[in-house]
């Protein structure tokens, strides 16, 4: 008959390994793996009560014990492994999104509000006889700022805190500031008479708060023409009120200094409740700003205006924080 210790550690052992294969989840592992490896278990028993045996029998019986022991815990990381990867797939299972799901009332999406409102604008303007012009959003320093009569040492570019582009000389290439870069890029490839909007995306170094992003959107409207003036600017921006707010709103134009624009005016548009939103910068085109687009600022006058999109739709829906602009959380999205 063999040693008595040994037979009882390999019971011992096939008991423990069952245990730990029948845990039916990790906590259970955790509890049987304690129950049956810890101080108080029946193998730790066994192994105190080695010292009693002689030599040959001791070493024999801790060999049995060591193996026993590898078993053990071999059995458990097993066990772990598959209840780990169990509890993995459940996982994934409960957060799989179904990219086929049709959802019944709205399958189809729809476009970001800025973008909505940035083509009603369009359609607007188009329908009063502009044209949609477009520019680029990185630009040189002369269109965005020296061209539009705003030098270097102008403090007008504080107004305007500017992203700079690593590329050629330090500071000549900028992400525009506002749409009126434009204004400059039209007169040098087209004559008079100039009727476009320029919708866009601009960018500025302004900390983002409930009515500053630093990256938003901006249209631009530029005439030039024989004869114009600031009453044709002024019925514009009423006419276009009307066409896109509706009857019972109004505009205001109030004294400002643009420095491309001359005369200069902030233009507001008033509520049918008689409260008042800013909306953009407007003025007759500077004649400096003419020449600079190779315009004969003697035979030819114009206006120019431009305003910010994201204020703009986000007060036609009621929503008092630009930061929404950038949510991605469907539950908004879906309302508009
Ligand atoms: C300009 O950008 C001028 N280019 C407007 C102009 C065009 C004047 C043509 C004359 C002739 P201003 O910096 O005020 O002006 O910006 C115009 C509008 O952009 C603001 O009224 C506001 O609606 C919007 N805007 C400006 N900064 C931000 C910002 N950080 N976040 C969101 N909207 C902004």
């Amino acid at each position: 008959m063999g040693n008595p210790a040994t037979d009882e550690i390999e019971q011992l052992g096939a008991a423990a390994v069952d245990r730990i294969t029948g845990a039916a989840d990790l906590d259970a592992l955790a509890a049987a793996l304690a129950e049956v490896t810890g101080k108080g278990s029946p193998l730790a028993g066994v192994k105190r009560s080695l010292g009693g045996l002689d030599a040959d029998a001791r070493r024999e019986a801790g060999q049995v014990l060591n193996r026993v022991n590898g078993d053990i815990g071999r059995a458990a990381a097993d066990r772990r492994a598959e209840l780990e990867a169990a509890v993995r797939a459940e996982r994934l299972a409960a957060e799989r999104l179904d990219l086929t799901e049709v959802r019944p009332d709205r399958s189809v999406g729809h476009l970001h509000l800025v973008t909505q409102a940035m083509e009603e604008l369009e359609d607007v303007f188009v329908g009063m006889g502009f044209t949609v012009a477009e520019g680029p959003e990185v630009e040189d320093d002369w269109h965005n700022f020296t061209g539009l009569n705003i030098p270097a040492y102008h403090p007008a570019r504080d107004m305007q805190d500017t992203f700079f582009v690593d590329l050629g000389e330090p500071g000549d290439v900028v992400l525009r500031t506002h749409t009126s870069p434009v204004q400059l890029r039209v007169m040098e490839r087209q004559a008079p008479p100039i009727y476009v909007v320029v919708p866009g995306r601009v960018h500025r170094n302004e900390a983002r708060d409930a009515t500053h992003l630093a990256t938003f959107h901006q249209i631009e409207a530029l005439v030039v023409d024989e004869g114009i003036t600031f009453g044709h600017l002024a019925g514009t921006i009423e006419a276009f009120t009307r066409a896109y707010f509706g009857e019972g709103f109004g505009s205001r134009l109030r004294p400002s200094y643009f420095p491309f624009t001359e005369p200069s005016a902030e233009f507001d548009i008033r509520r049918p409740d008689g409260t008042w939103l800013e909306l953009g910068g407007c003025g007759m085109v500077h004649p400096t700003v003419l020449a600079n687009g190779g315009i004969d600022p003697e035979r030819y006058t114009g206006f120019a205006f431009g305003f910010g999109i994201d204020r703009l739709a986000l007060a036609r829906h009621g929503i008092p924080d630009l930061r929404e602009i950038l949510s991605v959380d469907v539950r908004l999205l879906e309302q508009f």
